[in-house]
């Protein structure tokens, strides 16, 4: 990945975007004020004990989750700091049941935001890397008060997407449409600086993600996928796999898009009800446009996940993503043994 030679914040680089025409000054704001509420978030994941911030919060979420109480701050922050701006026109997250649009106090603006505003919490507690993911919509056109079906719109109409990793350093991906870029938060003067352009994810890869501890209620292709991986050299792939699951899907795609590889979250039985585990407006369709940005795929093992017509803004969706050729292969699997 070609480095950046000289410092080039957030706010620059937004700036220069806005020049060459590719986001609005609105799109902008908006994105600065999601950046600037991932750093509060990040000293609150940073405090850690001393913070008191450890621990179930005591709630559930709409998706009768256990909330911890970071899940809720998280939530608390990313509404409060988009709350007045004027950017945006309504609110969306996986910890709130329905949409908000923006108070009728504050002017409103043509974007909606969707979030996911701490993935992987099952890891705050651990001290491992956990996230928030984003994604930017357009209200559609005039609608002045939006509503939960005003969100329902295709992933690959995104005009923006993002995550925050909380790890040993705080480091904000982000896509607007023109690439995937990444920035590193930088403590001391609390700006996020551009630390690496145009990310990409190598399309061939020998390394997988994925909870092997649910291959038994996998659909039967998926199961002959991995068998396959398993077996490496002396099988059909003709080659030796290693494999990775941090279970922060921020964490383990940003390896992806660090180095390659494919994350996987296949449907299994444990819940037939439910067509997979992750959510598609706060998860799949965020992360899939960033990996097809950097030249990567995404698919829900049949199609791909951005042509998806969402019903529920709390869908769940299988998810495929990473290397190009990898995704391909899986998709492969699934689509044969139709
Ligand atoms: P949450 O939104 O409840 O955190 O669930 C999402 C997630 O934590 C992903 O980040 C991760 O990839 C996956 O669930 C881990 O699932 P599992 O615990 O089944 O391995
Ligand atoms: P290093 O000392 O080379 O980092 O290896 C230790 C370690 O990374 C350990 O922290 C992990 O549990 C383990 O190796 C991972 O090993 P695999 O790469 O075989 O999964």
């Amino acid at each position: 990945m070609p480095p950046v030679d000289q410092p080039i914040s957030l706010t620059r680089y937004l700036i220069e975007e806005q020049r060459a025409g590719h986001v609005s000054a609105d799109l902008r704001l908006l994105i600065e004020v999601v950046a600037r509420a991932c750093k509060t978030i990040s000293v609150a994941v940073g405090k850690g004990a001393l913070g008191g911030v450890l621990g179930d919060a005591g709630t559930g979420n709409v998706q009768g989750e256990a909330q911890k109480k970071l899940d809720v701050i998280a939530n608390d922050v990313l509404l409060e700091a988009n709350a007045w701006g004027g950017h945006l026109a309504g609110l969306a997250s996986e910890e709130m049941e329905h949409s908000q649009p923006i108070p009728d106090v504050y002017p409103r603006g043509n974007y909606l935001l969707l979030f996911d505003p701490l993935d992987g919490s099952s890891n705050i507690d651990v001290n491992v890397s956990v996230g928030t993911i984003f994604s930017v919509l357009r209200c559609p056109e005039g609608v002045t008060t939006p509503e939960d079906a005003h969100f329902l719109q295709a992933g690959c109409d995104q005009v923006a997407a993002g995550y925050c990793v909380y790890g040993p350093s705080t480091t904000l991906i982000l896509t607007v449409g023109h690439g995937v870029h990444q920035f590193t938060l930088d403590r001391e003067q609390g700006s996020f600086v551009l630390t690496t352009r145009s990310m990409t994810v190598p399309e061939e890869t020998k390394e997988f993600a994925i909870n092997m501890s649910n291959k038994r209620h996998w659909e039967a292709p998926m199961q002959q996928y991995v068998d396959d991986l398993l077996i490496g050299r002396e099988g059909p792939r003709g080659k030796d796999f290693n494999m990775r699951w941090i279970a922060s899907m921020v964490a383990d795609v940003h390896r992806i898009l660090t180095r390659g590889g494919v994350f996987i979250y296949p449907w299994d039985k444990k819940d037939p009800g439910k067509p997979g585990k992750l959510r598609l407006m706060y998860e799949a369709n965020p992360m899939s446009l960033l990996i097809e940005q950097a030249g990567g795929a995404a698919t829900n093992g049949r199609m791909r996940i951005l042509d998806i017509t969402p019903d529920q803004l709390h869908q769940r969706v299988p998810v495929f993503l990473g290397s190009k050729k990898e995704v391909e292969a899986a998709t492969r699997y699934h689509l044969e043994h139709d």
